[in-house]
């Protein structure tokens, strides 16, 4: 079953796309980025229009953005069809893209959205100002940061009684200005600590019960980011995501007898939170090769768009926060709305042809889905199976 890295990116994926993808991984000019990557980054509308007529060769490979819902239909042993909800958990989704994907899933009537949240007056009132309906939503407390807590948010859901056909790992953290790092519960650098290794022991609990599912198309995501992927302008911004040979992990990211930076470099919280966007991306593909063929699941990962407006900058400095959006939408074009970008992660949640597994998604300017090339970092077979041995200690499942 083994998906080697390299057949997420079969060669039909080699033509230069609207993302930041098939053009060489050779570090060539600006920040090593070549040319056409640049130019597919910053893109061109004329560019993208052809772009994206020659993607629409395959069901798997472009879709449009129209918000298409899950024909969720079942069989019944008379041979009735039967809809029964789908039962979502969203991890952070008491704002920013976590809150639109609720929204957006919830508004198709087709299903139950479980909130997994750290702060649930915080998502109570998020739930009602974005006018998500009440018997479409359930708040559960859940803290990533705390171990304690993912264990007991397992506990608490199980006990719930409802089923679970989808799990989104989308809450994160990121620490751009701070000087020295902060941890979790467990003494984990807090990027790393809630952004990977909590939704690692969460995503690893909560298997079981995916597979138990008898829902038509069982998903676990994890959002990741462009800005993880060094074969991009974006991701080449320093400072640059690398984990190196991982000797920070191994330590356990405590910062004390051991840096607090997955490479074993000093704090830096910008390149942690990009280091946590690489473990997310190799985890999904980890889960692939380990369990897509044995349990049918679809692994997945996503770049949403730069949603500049988000609760995620909250640490910037306020000059950045005010430049930063109109940057993105003027300049790189990269800019995209919190609804947009709810309206893709919903589509990866259940639209009935995003069921390829093992892909990381991205769209273009057209809202087209198209798979995305990770960068050679985070597509790293190796590494991937490495970091996932030490996570597996770090949070006590091995
Ligand atoms: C690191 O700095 C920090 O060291 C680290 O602690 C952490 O915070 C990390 O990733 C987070 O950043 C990275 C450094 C990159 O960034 C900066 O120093 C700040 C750059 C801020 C960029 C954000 C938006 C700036 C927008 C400016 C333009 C505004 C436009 C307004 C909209 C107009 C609409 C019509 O440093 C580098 O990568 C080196 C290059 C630094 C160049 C910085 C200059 C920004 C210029 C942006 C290019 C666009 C050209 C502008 C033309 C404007 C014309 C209208
Ligand atoms: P937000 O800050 O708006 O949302 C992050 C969510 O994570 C919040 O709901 C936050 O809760 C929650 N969260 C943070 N820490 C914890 C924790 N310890 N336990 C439980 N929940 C927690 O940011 P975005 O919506 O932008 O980010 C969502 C995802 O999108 C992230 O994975 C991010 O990496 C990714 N992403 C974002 C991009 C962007 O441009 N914004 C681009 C690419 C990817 P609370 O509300 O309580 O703070
Ligand atoms: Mg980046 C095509 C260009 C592009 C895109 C799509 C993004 C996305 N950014 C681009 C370019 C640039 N950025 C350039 C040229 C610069 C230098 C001026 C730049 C800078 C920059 C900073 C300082 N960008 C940033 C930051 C952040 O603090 C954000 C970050 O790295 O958070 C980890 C960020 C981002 N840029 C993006 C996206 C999506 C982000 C948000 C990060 C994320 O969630 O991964």
């Amino acid at each position: 079953m083994a998906l080697q890295a390299a057949a997420l990116v079969p060669s039909a994926f080699s033509v230069p796309k609207e993302g930041k993808s098939s053009a060489s991984l050779k570090d060539s000019s600006l920040f090593g980025v070549s040319l056409d990557q640049l130019k597919a980054e910053f893109g061109s509308a004329s560019l993208r229009c052809k772009r994206e007529f020659n993607l629409r060769t395959g069901p798997a490979r472009a879709q449009t953005a129209a918000t298409t819902t899950p024909s969720v239909t079942k069989s019944a042993p008379e041979g009735k069809k039967t809809l029964r909800k789908g039962s979502v958990i969203v991890t952070g989704a008491s704002s920013g893209l976590g809150l639109a994907t609720a929204k957006a899933l919830a508004e198709t009537g087709k299903w139950h959205v479980i909130m997994a949240c750290r702060d649930f007056l915080k998502a109570e009132r998020a739930a009602k100002s974005a006018g998500i309906a009440k018997e479409n939503y359930t708040i559960m407390h859940l803290d990533l940061a705390s171990l304690d807590s993912v264990r007991q948010f397992v506990d608490n859901f199980r006990r719930s009684g409802r089923p679970l056909d989808v799990l989104v790992c989308n809450a994160a953290v990121y620490q751009p200005t701070a000087k020295e790092p902060s941890f979790t519960a467990e003494g984990f650098e807090i990027s790393v600590g809630t952004n990977h290794l909590g939704h690692f022991l969460l995503s690893r609990l909560l298997l079981d019960d995916l597979n138990k599912s008898d829902y038509p198309s069982k998903r676990l995501i994890i959002v990741g980011s462009i800005t993880g992927n060094t074969n991009t302008l974006a991701g080449n911004v320093p400072p640059k995501a690398n984990l190196g040979d991982l000797r920070g992990l191994a330590g356990g990211l405590n910062g004390l007898n051991t840096s607090s930076m997955i490479d074993g470099g000093s704090f830096d919280g910008a390149k942690a939170y990009k280091d946590s966007k690489v473990c997310n991306m190799l985890t999904m593909q980890e889960f692939h090769r380990r369990y897509h063929e044995e349990t049918g699941i679809t692994f997945a990962s996503l770049y949403p768009g730069c949603i500049a407006t988000t609760g995620l900058f909250r640490e910037h400095i306020p000059l950045f926060r005010l430049l930063f959006p109109p940057f993105q939408k003027f300049i790189t074009k990269g800019f995209v709305s919190e609804e947009e970008a709810g309206k893709r992660l919903a589509q990866v949640v259940s639209d009935p042809s995003l069921t390829k597994s093992g892909v990381y998604w991205s769209w273009n300017k057209d809202s087209a889905s198209f798979e995305n090339q990770l960068s050679q970092e985070a597509s790293d077979v190796e590494k991937a199976g490495k970091m996932w041995e030490i996570s597996e200690k770090l949070v006590g499942l091995a």
